[in-house]
């Protein structure tokens, strides 16, 4: 049996981008707050070089970037904060409803945790409310990071440990190494080059037929 679970401790290896909506930059200012200050007690220090930070005009336009941070492999996790507040007109849903498809997607897209810290609030004093009044999302946004990069990084850990244990002792199945395409957003840029370099260790099949 393998169980696999997050863990909040060992965090000096994991890295982190934030992107962060201006909109509504009076609750958003104090999620990103609530957000650092949970990194930093985890051992994450928030201006060091584990993290980066993206800043976009609107909630609309997080997931797109979040996509791009994902894509890009730098990151164990990703974490997108926002607010969008209801107002007179029907912009609320569109928006809201766009942001939260966009950063579904972008995750199951990359393979890359991203987590949806976008608030939703029918006005300013709940908004206010959840970022740092009677509690602050922000600082369960970065724990949810810190918990899914943790579970990532077992994860791809433990499927290799497999792929090794149940071959060779000391290459993995070929047709464990020919699933892994350059294509495949799921496999990070320096697990191709270790793939790569394994793939050119595995005798190919002419060369072994030549030997026969
Ligand atoms: N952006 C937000 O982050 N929150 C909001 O509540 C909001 N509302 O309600 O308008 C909002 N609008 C801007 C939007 O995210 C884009 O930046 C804009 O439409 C340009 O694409």
């Amino acid at each position: 049996m393998a169980v696999f679970e997050g863990t909040f401790t060992q965090t000096e290896h994991l890295r982190f981008g934030i992107v962060i909506a201006r909109f509504n930059d009076l609750v958003v200012e104090k999620l990103l707050a609530g957000c650092q200050d949970c990194l930093k007690r985890h051992g994450v220090e928030p201006d060091g070089s584990q993290v980066d930070y993206v800043w976009v005009p609107g909630s609309f336009e997080v997931a797109m970037m979040a996509r791009q941070m994902a894509i890009s492999h730098r990151y164990d996790a990703v974490i997108c904060l926002g607010a969008v507040i209801r107002g007179q007109t029907p912009h609320f849903d569109y928006v809201a409803s766009e942001v939260a498809k966009g950063i579904a997607a972008a995750s199951f897209q990359t393979g890359v945790p991203v987590i949806f810290g976008v608030l939703t609030a029918d006005n300013m004093q709940q908004a206010l409310e959840r970022a740092g009044i009677k509690s602050n999302k922000g600082w369960e946004y970065a724990l949810n990071a810190l918990e899914m990069a943790s579970l990532m990084r077992q994860w791809r850990t433990g499927v290799e440990v497999e792929s090794y244990s149940n071959n060779s002792p000391s290459l993995p199945a070929a047709s464990a190494l020919g699933s892994a395409a350059v294509s495949d957003f799921s496999v990070a840029p320096e697990e191709l080059r270790q793939i790569a370099s394994l793939k050119s260790q595995v005798p190919s099949e002419e060369a072994e037929e030549e030997h026969d």
